[in-house]
């Protein structure tokens, strides 16, 4: 269970990775030459991708390249394909940043990766939203100036444009069980959680780049996919509510983001487990404390957590999920090698941030 180690795949292939992104930049931009009455969009088109698109871990992006060497012979591996997965990995790091930008702005979030968040630089604001849309146009325009004569060209744009939209709905979900005006503890439940994070969450972070290098390896029967996907949506429950412990238990100086899930009023992993164990008056005091930006207000729903021994409950659960997860990948990778999986799972046990 160690990600640290400086010998995984992860941290061999992160530097090339980097590398490419000066390419995607100047693929992007290289644009303004046929088209110079764009060219002020195009500058800015740059600024938002060098803002919002760098910074993060990269682990997604990655997952394309890791997964691609190990589904791809050998002999097939020429530079050109490489650069084809390179590219793919940072389209899939597009995607991201074209959630995170909007996410932060639904969720008022402050920073992210150690920076204020876009849309709260100065004379950015929902400027931003514009900026959001770039980002994902910027997908489509990589995949197609890079892929469009490959076979699998039209199984990547469906499969883009379909995790997009299930991501989209998970979004959906989580508004939606986080009315802005009123607290309402009934709708916290584990069956609403799982449908929430599933889609929010585990297709574009989990399936969608596994998914992406299968296509590119030529393997698109139904059965390898649902295989690999039942996997891969387990990861990312697990990572989901990760991302919710450390929101209020993690460091931001680690996490690079301030946690806003309490304010918010958010389905999150904490509070559904909190209410799981809760006496009567533990449960009064979340109803009057949840939800609302009053900082005495979100250290009481902090104490309460504590007090029900929620950070311990959590330790468990990672556990107990690891367990799960190892039988699962036994269970399903078949025909793809374990090692996809087992590369994946290491990098976010016990991860930080
Ligand atoms: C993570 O939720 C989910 C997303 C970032 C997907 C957003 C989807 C959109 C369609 C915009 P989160 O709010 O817990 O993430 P974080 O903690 O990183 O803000
Ligand atoms: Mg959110
Ligand atoms: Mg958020
Ligand atoms: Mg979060």
């Amino acid at each position: 269970m160690n990600g640290d180690q400086k010998s995984d795949v992860y941290t061999q292939g992160r530097q090339d990775f980097i590398q490419h992104f000066s390419q995607i930049v100047r693929v992007l931009t290289e644009d303004e030459m046929g088209h110079p009455e764009t060219g002020d969009a195009i500058s800015r088109l740059k600024e938002v991708l060098e803002y919002n698109v760098l910074g993060g871990k990269y682990n997604r992006g990655l997952t394309v390249l890791i997964a691609f060497r190990e589904l791809v012979e050998p002999r097939k591996q020429d530079a050109e394909s490489l650069q084809r997965a390179l590219t793919v990995g940072w389209c899939v790091e597009l995607l991201q940043a074209f959630f995170l930008v909007s996410d932060d702005i639904m969720d008022y979030s402050h920073t992210r990766r150690g920076q204020v968040c876009w849309y709260k630089k100065p004379g950015i604001g929902l400027d931003a939203v514009n900026d959001a849309l770039l980002l994902e146009a910027c997908i489509y325009r990589l995949l197609k100036y890079y892929c469009r004569e490959q076979p699998y060209y039209l199984n990547l744009i469906e499969l883009f444009l379909q995790s997009c939209y299930q991501t989209e709905i998970g979004q959906t979900l989580d508004l939606i069980t986080a009315p802005q005006d009123h607290v309402d503890l009934g709708r916290y439940t584990e069956k609403r959680y799982k449908s929430i994070v599933k889609y929010k969450t585990g297709f574009y972070s989990f399936y969608l780049p596994v998914a992406a290098a299968m296509y590119m390896a030529g393997i698109d029967g139904e059965k390898e996919h649902n295989n690999a996907k039942k996997i891969l949506l387990e990861m990312g429950e697990f990572f989901q509510i990760q991302d919710d412990y450390l929101d209020l238990f993690g460091d931001p100086s680690v996490t690079g983001k301030i946690g806003t899930d309490i304010q918010d009023n958010k389905c999150s992993w904490l509070v559904v487990q909190c209410l799981q164990r809760a006496t009567p008056e533990q449960r009064q005091i979340l109803q009057e404390n949840y939800g609302q930006k009053d900082a005495k207000k979100v250290a009481q729903v902090k104490a309460l957590y504590e007090e029900l021994n929620l950070p311990a409950v959590f330790l468990q659960y990672e556990e107990d999920s690891y367990s799960h997860l190892m039988s699962l990948i036994q269970q399903c990778a078949a025909p793809l090698p374990p090692a996809i999986f087992l590369g994946l799972a290491n990098k976010i046990y016990k991860r930080k941030k």
